[in-house]
């Protein structure tokens, strides 16, 4: 699939406050300004099976194996309140949207740094924590903390207003993906998932660990409910393993390297390492080797993609300009959706 993307306007990050002339807290910094759209494309996404099959262990099995087109490596940056991220995609490095992830963050934040009092409107963040803890506190009252191989699977909807930070002493990792909400989705109520990594299924096999954040491997499924059809898979290779994974063939789809190097998509390709994401072809599965003398640790996602313009604002991301001007004017006046913004700050 073509995907072709225009970017009307991009300013630093950081650079604008939004202000609102209630007694919240002052500053609600809303850092990256991009607005891109993407033309309407006619989907064929419904010819397709939205289930994701088990996945065989023979010789590469798929009909059309996936392949890496693009590598991207996500290098550190300041986000946040003196937080570090990788970002992957939603990055201005090539790897701006791909349909349906508006961003991917590898995030590493101490006390006090993190990420406070921002909205959201539009999309969905799914938190998944490595190592430390994070705790959320929002405008409705929901507070809680995820710790390391917990999930916190957010679909913000019409709008949530909420702080991220440090649950603890000591280094915080994890990873935060945006995935876009389809036009019909954009307004709901939000809710969250919540699931603890003793609740999250694994399957362990010929040297292969898969933990299911979302969709199915191995035929076995995650609870998650996801609105957008995703898979979200964390794979840990012993060294000498090798994994097939089928991916629905119209869905997009790329790999996050967290450890170890390994050969993604083609048996003679050059391994990748850490903090690389690899795009990949269209097909119907993933070939992944681990030649190396210790362990590969790597994230697969994928998604069916929206087929919708995307304009996005910051942490707000809807279909036109229209509907931007209306999230704005709704964050700063507290209503359709904001309205428990009014006498809200996040406690310490
Ligand atoms: C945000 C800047 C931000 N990546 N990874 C602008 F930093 C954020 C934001 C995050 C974030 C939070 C966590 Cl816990 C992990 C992140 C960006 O909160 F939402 C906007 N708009
Ligand atoms: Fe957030």
């Amino acid at each position: 699939m073509i995907i072709s993307m225009m970017r009307s306007c991009c300013s630093s990050i950081n650079s604008h406050l939004l202000r609102r002339p209630t007694p919240i807290k002052q500053s609600l910094i809303i850092p990256s300004l991009f607005f891109y759209s993407e033309p309407n494309t006619k989907s064929n996404a419904h010819l397709f099976l939205r289930g994701i099959h088990n996945t065989s262990m023979g010789d590469q099995s798929f009909q059309n194996p996936r392949y890496v087109v693009k590598k991207v490596l996500a290098r550190p940056q300041r986000e946040g309140n003196g937080a570090t991220v990788r970002r992957s995609i939603g990055s201005g490095s090539g790897l701006t949207y791909l349909d349906p992830f508006l961003l991917l963050d590898y995030f590493s934040a101490s006390a006090p740094s993190g990420f406070p009092d921002h909205p959201h409107r539009g999309f969905e963040t799914v938190t998944y924590m490595l190592e430390g803890a994070c705790t959320h506190q929002d405008f409705a009252g929901h507070k809680g903390t995820i710790r390391a191989g917990d999930l916190q699977w957010m679909t913000a909807g019409r709008g949530i207003i909420h702080s991220e930070m440090p649950g603890g002493a000591g280094v915080n990792t994890g990873l935060q993906l945006w995935i876009n909400l389809s036009s019909k989705d954009k307004m709901m109520e939000p809710r969250y998932q919540e699931i603890q990594s003793r609740d999250i299924n694994r399957v362990e096999r010929d040297g292969v660990d898969v933990r299911i954040i979302a969709g199915e491997a191995f035929g076995v499924r995650s609870p998650v409910y996801t609105r957008t059809p995703t898979m979200y898979l964390d794979f840990t290779l012993s060294p000498g393993a090798k994994v097939e994974q089928r991916i629905p063939e119209s869905w997009n789809a790329f790999v996050y390297v967290l450890d170890g190097e390994g050969v993604f998509g083609e048996a003679e390709a050059a391994p990748a390492t850490s903090h690389h994401a690899l795009v990949l072809s269209t097909g119907d599965g993933l070939g992944v080797w681990n030649r190396a003398g210790r362990a590969l640790r790597f994230l697969l996602i994928g998604g069916e993609p929206l087929d919708e313009a995307v304009v996005q604002y910051g942490p707000f991301v809807m279909n036109t300009q229209a509907e931007i001007q209306q999230a704005i004017e709704d964050f700063h006046e507290c209503k359709n959706g904001f309205e428990k913004a009014k006498h809200w700050v996040s406690t310490p």
